[in-house]
């Protein structure tokens, strides 16, 4: 079938099911289906399939944007199951520049490891199980963009409004991007007064409390136990918020030695490593398992009744690697039967951030996602390079502010803003540049530890988290310019 726009002529083949919603849009359904397209080699976005996958816009004139020469690197920061050195594609969606300003986009709204292999010819859709449904979009940038998050809001959002920070959380301290695991209760308490004052609404103690990754007790450095921990920040009148990996275990944990059978295998029967971080590699519970869901559901349970009210669920991506699993569910589906017992079992009122999150699959689950790689006090990372889901501010910004468009569905976590000029090798002009991102993204959170912060930086997160709390109006004018509260604040010249 021809879909004859101003702009040429585009022709899709192999589908199963082509109908025009209206003038612009159309659903079309297949399991592998193809567009022809008359822009030759243009500009298309590339959309990654993970929280901390390269996405930006790229042109079909280079090489492929991607984790160049890193093959090891593939199975956390990129899908190591569809990545290729030759092949341009983007997970999720995808779109092509034409001319005058026209934009063609193709989505996924209900499909299982949506994938888009694009050409100067053609883009090729495909999904892992059975039928897909997709969107094909026609406008402006902003009107394609804007109709497919419409889509999908209608699709995935009709049974729970997820929460949003801006209302439930308040910026939010993260112990991360200063103390990363070296946390201990002192610290972390140390913290809580000045949070405050400094117009925080949430503490959030990330990686460094646990005994080990999959053995989720507090370790040492939390004597006392965590509870005790976020009875002090509530009594502040604070939000308690933890990190957890929650898929994912590393060897020798309890969990991993007594019930290996719950964790993901290959065809040989040997257990899947899904990552390496903590200097080991790591394994992922495999959810066509019930038992899984048990095991997952009680831990969850139990953390939850410390006090917790928010919860960032890291290395989530591991449970949609690929591996055997009970009669061939699908590695995505997989993935979502995991959030959706996280959410059941610990309810609506608690907000849900992923991190290492599959995009696509979260959908409806999510309240938030990180949308960009690890930030850190740099900008650009030399032992890195070729890596743009290294941590690096220029990672961080050009992946989160090419993803805004999702705002309708979940909110958008840019990563930390920088304030401090101790143990940070960023200049005030970049640090002004992160607290302007996590405006533009509406999701304010910063790990500069009060202590670490001359007075006039604290005065500018002062001014910061209360320009957050009054809601500041936020309208995006290009790829990377946006006007906040009627300011101009364009970060294309840095990206
Ligand atoms: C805690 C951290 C922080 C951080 C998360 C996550 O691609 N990687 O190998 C990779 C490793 C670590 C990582 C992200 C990616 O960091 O994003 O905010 O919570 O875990 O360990």
């Amino acid at each position: 079938m021809d879909i004859h726009t101003d702009s040429g002529t585009f022709t899709v083949h192999g589908a199963s099911a082509v109908v025009p919603l209206n003038t612009s849009d159309y659903l079309i359904t297949g399991t592998s289906w193809k567009l022809s397209h008359p822009w030759g080699a243009t500009e298309y976005y590339r959309h990654g399939w993970n929280s901390w996958t390269p996405t930006r816009w790229w042109t079909l004139r280079r090489e492929p944007w991607r984790i160049w020469d890193k093959p090891a690197r593939a199975l956390t920061a990129d899908d190591a199951a569809t990545d290729t050195p030759t092949e341009h594609h983007s997970s999720m969606v995808t779109a092509l520049s034409g001319p005058e300003g026209r934009t063609l986009l193709i989505g996924a709204v209900h499909a299982s490891s949506p994938l888009l292999r694009i050409t100067a010819e053609e883009v090729a859709a495909s999904a892992e199980a059975g039928e897909a449904s997709w969107l094909v979009s026609i406008g402006t940038e902003p009107q394609a963009f804007g109709r497919y998050a419409g889509v999908l809001k209608e699709e995935y959002l009709g049974e729970r409004t997820p929460l949003r920070a801006a209302e439930t959380l308040g910026p939010v301290w993260s112990s991360w991007y200063s103390w990363f695991e070296e946390i201990t209760a002192e610290i972390i308490t140390a913290e809580i007064a000045p949070a405050r004052e400094l117009g925080y609404g949430t503490i959030q103690i990330d990686d460094g409390w646990e005994r080990r990754v999959g053995d989720w007790r507090a370790n040492a450095k939390f004597a006392a136990g965590m509870p005790d921990v976020f009875a002090k920040i509530h009594d502040a009148g604070l939000k308690a918020g933890l990190w957890v990996a929650p898929f994912i275990a590393l060897p020798d944990t309890p969990v991993v030695s007594s019930y290996p059978e719950l964790f993901l295998h290959n065809a040989d029967g040997s257990l899947t490593v899904t990552g390496n971080n903590w200097g080991e590699n790591y394994y992922a519970l495999d959810f066509s398992k019930p038992q899984s869901h048990d095991w997952l559901a009680t831990t969850m349970s139990a953390i939850q009744s410390w006090g917790v009210d928010m919860f960032k669920l890291d290395f989530i991506y591991a449970a949609a690697v690929a591996g055997e699993r009970t009669g061939g569910m699908p590695r995505e589906d997989a993935y979502r039967s995991g959030l959706e017992t996280i959410r059941a079992a610990l309810g609506d009122e608690v907000y849900l951030l992923g991190s290492g999150a599959v995009i696509n699959a979260s959908l409806g689950v999510l309240d938030g996602v990180r949308v960009g790689p690890d930030t850190a006090p740099y900008w650009d990372n030399s032992e890195r390079v070729r890596d743009p889901s290294g941590p690096a501010v220029v990672n961080a910004l050009r992946n989160s502010l090419s993803r805004t468009w999702l705002k309708p569905l979940l909110d958008c976590d840019p990563d930390v803003a920088y304030f401090r000029t101790r143990g940070s090798l960023l200049s005030p002009e970049v640090n002004a540049l992160t607290a302007e991102a996590a405006l533009a993204c509406e999701f304010a959170q910063c790990s500069c530890p009060a202590a670490w912060l001359s007075d006039e930086e604290k005065a500018a997160v002062r001014a910061w988290t209360t320009r957050f709390r009054g809601a500041p109006e936020v309208r995006q004018l290009g790829r990377y310019r946006f006007e906040i509260n009627g300011e101009i604040i364009d970060f294309d010249p840095y990206l």
